[in-house]
């Protein structure tokens, strides 16, 4: 059993806790999500390539993506390790979600482990919005709150 914590924080009051927990290499893992001070509705919800917070998210860098595919929903076939499609906030602008994922992984060569998690401000349109920017990252927007994903017990 492997445990990974990220811990969110950003510049507009956004902020959250992103716990994931996988028992082993051929088992899917679980992602709670718990994030606050969002706007009510969908936020792009990704991994990012980077453990690396110096200038803020930006130094996140793109989705995760060892694979070399195009951006895509948490269900397809093609698309990044990274892409966890969207959480929704409530009226409170509050979420409290556990994913289940294919392709996230703490195990192993691709594993998120020291990468970073980031919410955006808008909805990731999860490659088909038609946007040019929507097979790299889903126009999801900014970057609202991001943090490291680290190792805990
Ligand atoms: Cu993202
Ligand atoms: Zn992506």
């Amino acid at each position: 059993m492997v445990k990974a914590v990220a811990v969110l924080k950003g510049d507009e009051g956004v902020s959250g806790v992103v716990t994931f927990v996988q028992a082993d290499e051929n088992t899917k893992v679980q992602v709670q999500v718990k994030l606050q001070g969002l706007v009510p509705g969908q936020h792009g919800f990704h991994v990012h390539e980077y453990g690396d917070n110096t200038n803020g998210c930006t130094s996140a860098g793109p989705h995760f993506n060892p694979k070399g595919m195009t951006h895509g929903a948490p269900c397809d076939e093609v698309r990044h390790v990274g892409d966890l499609g969207n959480v929704t906030a409530n009226k409170e602008g509050k979420v409290d979600v556990v994913l289940e994922d294919s392709q996230v992984t703490l195990f192993g060569a691709h594993s998120v482990i020291g990468r970073t998690v980031v919410v955006h401000e808008g909805e990731d349109d999860l490659g088909k919005g038609g946007h040019e920017l929507s097979a790299s990252t889903g126009n999801a927007g900014g970057r609202q709150a991001c943090g490291v994903i680290g190792i805990t017990q």
